[in-house]
């Protein structure tokens, strides 16, 4: 191939369109491939699975950095209790120190597995076990039972089931230490729920327009009778109520969080004796926060995100350096939002998106290159058309030459 030299700069791609349609196929089959072996679901928005993010006993050491906590548990001092199985009163004893009449909180979190067999073939099966609770003291209001994640994780949905009567007020709380734009401390109400909402919660709504997700509002508790092992559940499933729950970014950022709690606000039973709370298993479904770029996530708490799309982060919330060529969006369950590559031929390491031009700019041009895409030679230096490793890797590299007007760049 015959090459021009000239002491304007040129674009190298009319110098080497022929080599650079063979890379850039080259480039997409092998980014595709990439894509494929690392998120095969990730074709669209991709997912995580939804998994319980309270680890069970018998995983604890799994997840160090997970804790559970209630503010409240009875037994220590030992104190008597009432309690009601609906058909008789009877008076029952709380000891902390004693493994037969402690109800530690751990007790909402434990299970057992049930091994049942089909056509003589044997199915495991992991269960909440729900003849073991947590009980607080008697006569508190306002007990928290927190769990705390460390990192930030999507939340889904989360099932507490009363070993005690339903309370009379509740509040599900989430906050996100991560976000710096909120106070570390800073609690906020996801959702309140209450016998009666006006009178608990005066003030707070009973249901909001078009089901905005962001906005907190009462449900109302209903009565139920226990089911057959005394339990009496609340479930709480926003990701139910609307379609947005993966496609609106508010929305979404809503519900990530690094700990969520539930606000026990009036036992159930105010008679004296009986005015505790009581769970016997409390389930909060959620996945590793990746906004619809990673199907998995890896790392000793399970939530680093392997990002795909381009992307990179935690919670792949950024795209790759030398992909900003439009701005990072998050992955919907129609659309991929893949981070575009800004085309720098690999004569730059990073470039960033520029509002104004509409594309991607990048940055610190090497090998004597420059302009937007780093494709043009620098004044005075000529496309090499030396067969170098570097021409090879590079689609064409600009040197300075010896001439008789201008010294060597
Ligand atoms: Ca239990």
């Amino acid at each position: 191939m015959e090459i021009k030299t000239t002491s304007k700069p040129r674009p190298l791609w009319m110098l080497y369109r022929n080599c650079r349609t063979i890379s850039f196929f080259v480039v997409f089959v092998v980014s595709v491939l990439n894509c494929r072996g690392s998120s095969a679901q990730c074709l669209k928005g991709c997912y995580p699975e939804f998994v319980d993010l309270l680890p069970s006993l018998d995983t604890a050491e799994q997840f160090p950095s997970r804790s559970l906590n209630a503010s409240s548990t009875c037994g220590d001092p030992p104190s008597e209790y009432d309690t009601s199985n609906f058909i008789q009163r009877a008076t029952e004893i709380c000891n902390a120190s004693d493994p037969l009449f402690a109800h530690p909180v751990q007790f909402v979190q434990d299970s057992f597995t049930e091994t049942v067999e089909i056509l003589g073939q044997d199915y495991s099966n992991v269960k909440p076990n729900l003849t073991t609770w947590w009980q607080s003291e008697n006569g508190k209001t306002n007990v928290t039972l927190t769990l705390s994640l460390q990192d930030e994780f999507l939340f889904q949905s989360m099932q507490v089931s009363f070993k005690s009567k339903k309370p009379l007020g509740m509040i599900v709380e989430a906050r996100n230490t991560r976000n710096a734009s909120t106070v570390e401390e800073l609690w906020s109400p996801l959702q309140y729920f209450a016998k009666d909402c006006s009178l608990s919660f005066p003030g707070v709504p009973t249901k909001v327009d078009d089901q905005d997700l962001t906005i907190p509002f009462c449900q109302v508790l209903e009565e139920s009778a226990a089911d057959e092992q005394e339990q009496q559940l609340v479930l709480y499933n926003p990701s139910v109520q609307s379609g947005d729950f993966f496609s609106d970014e508010a929305v979404y950022r809503h519900y990530m969080l690094t700990d969520v709690r539930v606000v026990l606000v009036s036992p159930g039973d105010t008679a004296e004796g009986s005015d505790f709370f009581a769970v016997s298993d409390w389930e909060v479904k959620g996945q590793c926060s990746c906004f619809g770029h990673a199907a998995e996530c890896t790392g000793e708490n399970e939530n680093v995100c392997q990002c795909a799309h381009n992307t990179q982060g935690v919670n792949c919330e950024e795209c790759l350096p030398l992909y900003n060529n439009r701005p990072w969006r998050m992955g919907t369950p129609d659309q991929d939002n893949i981070c575009e590559d800004c085309g720098c031929q690999g004569h730059a390491s990073s470039c960033y998106y520029d509002a104004e031009k509409g594309y991607g700019v990048c940055e610190n041009c090497t090998d004597n290159t420059e302009g937007d895409k780093c494709d043009q030679c620098r004044p005075f230096h000529y496309l090499s058309i030396e067969d170098t490793p570097e021409r090879n890797t590079m689609g064409g590299v600009c040197r300075g030459r010896n001439c008789p007007l201008f010294l060597h760049w």
